[in-house]
């Protein structure tokens, strides 16, 4: 397989998932200058000209989310996803979604400084409502958590959700609220995160 990257973009939070899956050595990472993503070569992978980009044979995954589904199906014996006819596969999705969409539309409405009284304004029409009600969401599943938002078990929707929350945080784009403090404390131990900064930063 070939992850298309840049290590200066969201392209990172798929690296400490090769890392627990086991298969970093059967991903070739190829690093695409920020002013290459727009030529036609790499336009032919991903006519969008964004990273992540999983190429495995004649598949190409785009869309981090899409990305995670993916990996954690085609290693399913590695235990990160649950499988299709486990009860929790649906909440497994729902928080990958959750990350995705609303937590990241979130954090790219404040990273280009649109106030939260616009925001207010719009908020039937926007994924996440409001900032309030982004961090509630965020709150009563980590109230859930046991210590992972499946229970006992990882999974690659808690690597997703906690490299999004410290980047976040790094930024101040989100509070480091203590309900958060378990979760994000649980995965910084995690050796495949060792090396990322956010989780060292926050
Ligand atoms: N929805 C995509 C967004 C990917 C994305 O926006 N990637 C940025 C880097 S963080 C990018 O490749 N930007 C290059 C460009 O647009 O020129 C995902 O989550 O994978």
């Amino acid at each position: 397989m070939k992850l298309y990257s840049n290590t200066r973009s969201r392209s990172n939070t798929i690296l400490p998932l090769l890392k627990e899956l086991g298969i970093v050595d059967q991903v070739e990472i190829i690093e695409i200058p920020y002013e290459k993503m727009h030529e036609a070569e790499y336009l032919n992978i991903n006519p969008m000209g964004k990273v992540p980009c999983l190429v495995d044979g004649d598949s190409v995954v785009t869309e981090t989310a899409a990305i995670f589904a993916y990996l954690t199906d085609k290693y399913i014996e590695k235990g990160f996803a649950p499988a299709l006819n486990d009860p929790k596969r649906g909440e497994y999705l729902k928080w990958l979604f959750f990350c995705h969409g609303p937590l990241t539309e979130y954090m790219d409405m404040k990273s280009v400084k649109v106030t939260a009284e616009q925001m207010e304004a719009q908020k039937t029409g926007l994924s996440f409502g409001n900032e309030q009600l982004l961090l509630d969401f965020i709150k009563i599943g980590l109230s859930r958590a046991n210590p992972y938002l499946l229970g006992e078990k990882i999974t690659a929707a808690d690597l997703y959700l906690a490299y999004w929350l410290v980047y976040a945080m790094s930024f101040k784009i989100i509070p480091y609220l203590d309900e958060f403090k378990p979760f994000i404390q649980g995965i910084q131990q995690r050796e495949s995160v060792k090396d990322v900064h956010w989780f060292q930063a926050v």
